[in-house]
């Protein structure tokens, strides 16, 4: 571990590093042509933009920036680059700049000992890493039928990372939670731009927030994380939908009762039944605040329209997660019904991608429909027909990849 002289120097040196980016990034229009993309559903011409940090990703709002994952990425490893890594905020007030030698983040409310740490002091706990999905409940929302509002992602809103932290656990423990606590709240840096837009804070609960997984991240495979990723802290939720994943967290509070402010209700809330769904253009009589992961898989090697040989042996590949009990099984079919078990890779955890490769042999010249099913250590298994709900979060159906063999 370095000491603590080094690593205020390169904080203050990551700071530096930040600030200049975002200053080279955020000020200037555009100088190249624009590069487009076609995501594919009604209104899905996007362009790929470049932010600071960032390769060009897919542009669904620039301000505040919203960039989604183009879906190759996920073909070229199970770990997302962090410039690849998407981008999701509600609040056109972002930090661009953050001091790192004055951050401090608070511990506050129903505890016995009120916290302000500086970053040095949280690198002093004991660390912890996990690689973990992190995907937004509104990942694949443009699929949805029929449509919904909000934003019109492809899949590319998810990725996976090894994200370094201290776990909230720890902190608590030393703050000292009293008896009546009952949540935690997390705010962040970020802003509304207009008085009326409600802050974004988010909570868990209690007892959710001290299982020793959820934690305080500031790495992200290896390095600082991204500025607008979170720098330079943000809260870790494994298998949690991102929407609890507080990026800049520098406010902690516990409190004795149910937050109850937008983004915990009407926001980020599914029907409150087992598929989280309801019949298509209806409105569910009671809902929840989302939660975890349901399982998908999808095949990277290949895109829709791609052409193969026909009596050639290519290698199928893919990835498949769940919200943390792991993957039991991928299994893939080119013509219907007719499930082979994919071989499953490397085990990087419950909570991170899985890659799956098969061998696949197109018999003769034609039309063929590639579908991968996931089914997780919990038996749970991706439906054939989307489960649909009026936020349009959490699909999951079986993709289908049509391939032409020549
Ligand atoms: N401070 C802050 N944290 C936030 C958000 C936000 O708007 N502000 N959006 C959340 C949502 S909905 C998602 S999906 C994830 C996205 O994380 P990313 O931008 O690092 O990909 O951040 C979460 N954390
Ligand atoms: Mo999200």
């Amino acid at each position: 571990m370095p000491n603590s002289s080094d690593s205020t120097a390169q904080s203050r040196r990551a700071f530096l590093r930040n600030a200049a980016v975002a200053a080279a990034g955020f000020a200037a229009a555009p100088l190249l042509a624009e590069q487009t993309i076609k995501l594919p559903f009604a209104n899905g011409d996007r362009v790929l933009a470049k932010f600071p940090q960032k390769r060009p990703l897919i542009r669904l709002t620039q301000r505040p920036p919203q960039l989604e994952t183009p879906f190759s990425v996920f073909n070229e490893g199970v770990i997302t680059p962090n410039d690849a890594f998407f981008v999701r905020y509600h609040l056109a007030g972002i930090p661009t700049s953050i001091d790192t030698s004055t951050f401090r983040v608070e511990i506050k409310g129903s505890v016995n000992k009120s916290l302000s740490l500086s970053l040095d002091d949280l690198k002093k706990f004991e660390a912890k890493e996990v690689v973990a999905v992190l995907q937004c409940s509104g990942n694949s929302r443009g699929f949805t039928t029929p449509r919904v509002g909000g934003g019109q992602t492809g899949n590319g809103t998810m990725g996976n990372a090894r994200w370094k932290g201290v776990p909230l656990k720890a902190i608590l423990d030393k703050a000292g939670l009293k008896s009546g606590a009952k949540q935690i709240t997390f705010n962040g840096l970020d802003k509304p731009v207009v008085e009326k837009t409600p802050d974004f804070v988010k909570a868990l609960d209690i007892d959710h927030a001290i299982d020793g997984e959820v934690m305080l991240g500031y790495q992200m495979n290896g390095e600082d994380l991204p500025v607008l990723n979170g720098f330079p802290l943000r809260l870790i939720v494994p298998g949690y939908y991102g929407t609890y994943w507080v990026k800049h967290v520098n406010d902690i509070t516990v409190i004795d009762d149910v937050l109850n402010n937008f983004w915990m209700n009407p926001a980020y809330r599914i029907p409150d039944n087992e598929c989280a769904c309801v019949e298509p253009g209806t409105t569910p009589k009671s809902t929840t605040p989302i939660k975890r992961y349901n399982v998908r898989s999808f095949l990277t090697s290949l895109e829709d329209g791609a052409q193969v040989t026909a009596g050639k042996a290519i290698e199928l590949k893919g990835i498949a997660f769940d919200g943390g009990t792991g993957i039991r099984e991928v299994v893939v079919s080119s013509e219907n019904g007719n499930w082979k078990p994919a071989k499953l890779g490397k085990d990087l955890g419950k909570y991170s991608f899985r890659e799956w490769r098969m061998h696949w042999t197109p018999p003769a010249p034609g039309d063929y429909t590639l579908r991968v099913r996931a089914t997780n250590n919990g038996g749970q298994v991706q439906p054939e027909k989307a489960l649909w709900n009026p936020a349009g979060y959490m699909r999951n159906v079986i993709e289908n990849t049509t391939v032409k063999a020549v």
